[in-house]
């Protein structure tokens, strides 16, 4: 029979061996043991609700302030105050309020982390993703895949301003980052205008002659009627999630999965006096108030929101939403980075076992 063996040194001899093993750049796993292998995560990253009260302003401000030329993208930052110093908005995710005014561009580039746009303000502002001029809408989503040119522009009369959601905390953490300028400031229009739409925009019906050849959606353009027209057709007769009510997922037309490798994208409404149950998944979410006012109940803190609103869910944190009103829905849209712990089998979920905190 084999048995656990006793510890022989002397506190003073431990001590010792432990400063020796500093000096070579070494050290003993029985002494860290537990804060490696926890028992379950705990983010640093907390609850938090920025308020589009606040936010707006500082973006005009910004503007106000600084031009496209010196800022590469006019961007406030949505920065979790529980993570000191990062530049992150949950652990893996990062989001922020852009703004571009009238008659301004923002100089074309491309870089690894993936980023997606959802349009705030906007009647006719642009993205151009890999030569294809998105038109840009309220409520409209709009993706700019890994290592995609591109660049804004805002033709209109009034400041354009959107959300923007990048997996750059991973990216980063992956050390995987690589970035490049364009050679001119506005990238050429070499394709009909929103021709991802035209091509891969039809509900359910796909051009066979399109061979998918990236991990991402050949779609760039969710634009927001569809997505209210669908919210509309099924919140009158579906059960919807005891979650998240009645949410639909963004897909990529090729596949039904996220709509990038890193990041999938959700809309969900919940109905007038509607509230869900609580539970909890490894994967962190970033939410934006698109309409309505509720309140969402995260890690035992509630989290009182408004239209536009943005808040975020850290990984592991137990949540349940409500809408606070009898009469009007409040709807959703939040981006998520469960593809990446999906596909590396580290996807967990778990029900509160009282169903609310
Ligand atoms: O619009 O290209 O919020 O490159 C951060 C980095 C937006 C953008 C961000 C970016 C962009
Ligand atoms: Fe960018």
């Amino acid at each position: 029979m084999l048995s656990q063996s006793a510890s022989k040194a002397t506190p003073e001899e431990l001590a010792s061996f432990y400063r020796d093993l500093e000096t070579q750049s070494t050290a003993a796993l029985w002494t860290v043991q537990e804060s490696v292998l926890v028992n379950e995560p705990k983010s640093k990253a907390v609850p938090h609700v920025w308020r589009w009260k606040e936010l707006r302003p500082q973006a005009m401000r910004a503007a106000d302030l600084i031009g496209t030329q010196d800022a590469e993208r006019r961007v406030i930052m949505l920065l979790n105050p529980g993570l000191d110093g990062r530049i992150a908005t949950t652990n893996s995710l990062f989001s922020g309020l852009q703004i571009v005014m009238p008659g301004e561009s923002a100089r074309a580039h491309r870089h690894t982390p993936a980023a997606l746009r959802f349009i705030i303000e906007s009647d006719g502002g642009y993205t151009t993703v890999n030569g294809d001029r998105i038109p840009m809408h309220n409520g409209d989503l709009v993706l700019t895949p890994n290592w995609t040119w591109h660049d804004h522009g805002n033709n209109t009369n009034t400041p354009i301003m959107w959300l923007d959601g990048l997996d750059l905390p991973l990216a980063h953490m992956l050390e995987a980052v690589f970035y490049e300028p364009y050679s001119e400031d506005v990238q050429p229009v070499t394709l009909p205008t929103d021709s991802s739409l035209t091509t891969y925009g039809a509900a359910s019906l796909r051009p066979t002659w399109e061979n998918p050849t990236e991990t991402h959606s050949p779609l760039m353009h969710y634009p927001w009627d569809q997505t209210w027209a669908a919210l509309q057709r099924l919140a009158p007769v579906a059960d919807g999630s005891p979650y998240d009510g009645v949410v639909l997922e963004y897909t990529n037309p090729n596949t039904g999965g996220p709509v990038m490798p890193t990041m999938a994208c959700h809309i969900q409404l919940l109905r007038p006096g509607e509230s869900t149950k609580a539970h909890r998944h490894t994967s962190s979410t970033i939410y934006h108030v698109v309409e309505g006012e509720g309140f969402s109940v995260v890690d035992g803190q509630r989290l009182d929101w408004e239209n536009k609103d943005v808040f975020c869910v850290p990984g592991w944190a137990y949540h349940e939403h409500a809408n606070a009103s009898a009469t009007e829905p409040a709807v959703l849209f939040s981006f998520t980075d469960a593809p990446v712990l999906r596909s590396l089998s580290l996807l967990r979920e778990q029900p509160h076992p009282e169903g609310h905190q």
